[in-house]
């Protein structure tokens, strides 16, 4: 065995337990959040990468994990190993191996990869230049999806689960000026426990897809800060700053917003945070006629932060929702994180202009980012833009409700979007999931889920895409009742009727009951088309029908007196492997109001004229 993986001892020796269990531990993800705002070092660009479907580089050939039995094998891929002479065995390389761009996925870079679900390693070469001695320097992932195992010059830095949320380790021991080599093992196989679990109705796509950068920072640095209008103390803007380090006990923290005037101090407690609350006279409120930021600057004796915060208030009053205290009708479409013109995942600014600029075409005020949080390009545009937002996490259809360790990956998903996007104005509604059957495992899990978004922010809405259902015995009577619906504040839910649920002439005769008081929103409704098919409008898949949906759809909402928006699905044709119908779908969801290729089909006009006569009339 020992020459079959060619081993070579570590250069210090830590007990194999002990290894293990410090190579099993997750991303830190709270101790860095303002990663976007900070200057940093990108590792964009060029990687090596090795495809190792029967993780080679990862097991030995007992199948036991490189990182358990606490041998840096050379045999281990995270070791980037170099033979020392002609005669040593070395089977992997990185540097003869094949490049892949980061970020990006491996699914539309490589035709070999495009259904490939498996392992592939990605490495980075690269020097760096602390800028002060005593700074420390974080490593940061926008995302990888699924699973990242993270090693740093042969160091394991941590793992991380799931596909759509930051995550960063601190480097600052294992950083070198030059010669370094930064190893991930990418995971993309989708698992039964996972969130999400093996069922969606997205492309499963791999690889390292959002930025990744090294972000320096003082020994002790602002960690987070939180400002936004207090929900009890009218007139305040209220949060707190946390700041992480050796000396974070009182310590001086001054926040200043010239263009209010602002300008105070605070001191943190023992545990480096201080609550902050200001009042305020006259503010210039953040909205879609008016996404107005004010440049924010947070400054610690050692750290300086600057932001650009838009302030607003959100909330329910009975079956009205109110932005700012005055009504809002929310004027949305749902987005995948995809770019179908170029092919695959979303993940940079322009990609974001591309997507949201589309919206604000079709006359939106509103998106929900459907069905895993998107790349922070996209939250930080809507709230320049005067886009509301809808967030959600992958808990999508059939999780493993009474799977704790399900649980955990899910409420750390939440907590993570919250964390980074908690000063976004933009952001108005944290869903908690998407058309997930009913059963009280499900409803324990969904309230624990909501309970923790509230604690975490008290400034935003709950809501989830909840499923629609008949009145007993009678099917032209729709209601919603789930009993998740008295958790949330709005009341969003999915339907399809003219779709999967008869054909576009039955929305005419639906009567809603929706008992709840509470706002309603319709989170999902649509049809597939493809673009350029023309035919009459009861044949499937032609942009007639999905127009005649369209128009019976919108007649039917003005019988819901509590409609408080919508977001029809979808923005964009969309890549699903479960959509296999030849020369329809060929791989595509088409429930775009705009083709794959880029064109609006009919159903765009349709309800683009529909939201101007809203803008109208209200
Ligand atoms: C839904 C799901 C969405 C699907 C869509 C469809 O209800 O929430 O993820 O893509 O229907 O096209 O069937």
């Amino acid at each position: 065995m020992e020459k079959r993986d060619s081993l070579k001892l570590m250069r210090f020796s830590i007990p194999a337990f002990l290894l293990f269990v410090l190579s099993q531990l997750s991303a830190q993800s709270n101790q860095l959040t303002n990663e976007y705002i900070r200057p940093s070092q990108s590792l964009n660009g060029t990687w090596n990468y090795i495809v190792d479907p029967y993780e080679t580089g990862y097991y030995n050939y007992r199948y036991q994990p490189y990182d358990e039995v606490g041998k840096k094998a050379d045999a281990a891929f995270f070791n980037n190993a170099k033979p020392s002479g002609k005669s040593d065995l070395i089977e992997y390389n990185f540097d003869e191996s094949d490049t892949i761009q980061v970020p990006g996925d491996w699914n539309t870079q490589k035709e070999k990869l495009f259904y490939y679900e498996g392992t592939i390693w990605y490495k980075k070469s690269f020097d760096y230049q602390r800028k002060s001695a005593t700074n420390r320097v974080f490593l940061h992932f926008g995302a990888v999806n699924y699973q990242a195992d993270v090693y740093l010059n042969g160091t394991k830095l941590g793992k991380h689960l799931g596909g759509f949320t930051p995550f960063s380790f601190e480097v600052s021991e294992v950083l070198k000026k030059t010669g370094n080599y930064l190893v991930v093992k990418v995971d993309n196989k989708r698992h039964k426990e996972g969130v999400p679990t093996l069922n969606t109705d997205w492309w499963n796509y791999g690889g390292i897809t959002r930025d990744v950068k090294l972000v320096e920072v003082p020994a002790d640095f602002i960690s987070e800060h939180v400002l936004q209008m207090d929900t009890e103390k009218s007139g305040f803007l209220s949060g707190y700053i946390q700041l992480n380090g050796s000396q974070n006990a009182n310590q001086e923290v001054k926040v200043n917003i010239p263009e209010l005037k602002i300008q105070t101090k605070w001191v943190t407690d023992a545990q480096g945070r201080t609550n902050i609350s200001v009042p305020i006279k006259k503010i210039n409120f953040w909205s879609p006629e008016n996404p107005y930021l004010y440049p924010v600057l947070i400054t610690t004796n050692q750290d300086t932060l600057r932001d650009t915060i838009g302030f607003r208030t959100i909330k329910t009053q009975g079956t009205k929702l109110l932005l700012n205290n005055k009504e809002v009708f929310l004027r949305g479409i749902c987005i995948h994180e995809e770019n179908a013109l170029r092919g695959g995942r979303a993940y940079s600014g322009d990609d974001a202009k591309m997507l949201l600029g589309w919206a604000k075409e079709l006359g939106c005020n509103y998106v929900r980012l459907a069905h895993y949080p998107h790349n922070e390009h996209m939250v930080r545009l809507a709230d320049e833009m005067g886009i509301m937002v809808w967030e959600e996490i992958p808990v999508y259809w059939t999780i493993q409700w009474e799977n704790a360790e399900t649980y955990q990956n899910a409420v750390t998903q939440l907590k993570d979007v919250i964390r980074r996007d908690k000063n976004r104005a933009s952001v108005i509604i944290w869903s908690m999931a998407n058309e997930t059957p009913n059963s009280s495992p499900r409803f324990e899990f969904l309230s624990n889920l909501a309970k923790t978004a509230k604690n975490l922010d008290n400034t935003r809405l709950i809501s989830a895409a909840l499923e629609q259902g008949s009145v007993e015995g009678n099917p032209s009577v729709r209601t919603i009742s789930d009993p998740f619906a008295d958790v949330v504040d709005v009341l969003s839910f999915n339907q399809y009727i003219g779709w999967y649920d008869g054909l576009p002439d039955k929305c005419s005769q639906i009567t809603w009951e929706i008992t709840q008081n509470k706002p309603v929103l319709i989170s999902e409704f649509g049809a597939d088309a493809r673009f350029g098919f023309h035919a009459d409008s009861l044949t499937r898949f032609s942009e007639e029908y999905q127009a005649y949906v369209y128009t019976e759809t919108l007649k039917m909402f003005s019988k819901i007196p509590q409609l408080s928006g919508f977001s029809p699905w979808i923005l964009v044709d969309f890549r699903s492997p479960r959509r296999v119908l030849p020369n329809i779908q060929d791989g595509w969801n088409r429930k775009g109001l705009i083709s794959s290729g880029g064109e609006r089909k009919q159903a765009f006009y349709i309800l683009q004229e529909y939201y101007r006569q809203k803008t109208i009339v209200k």
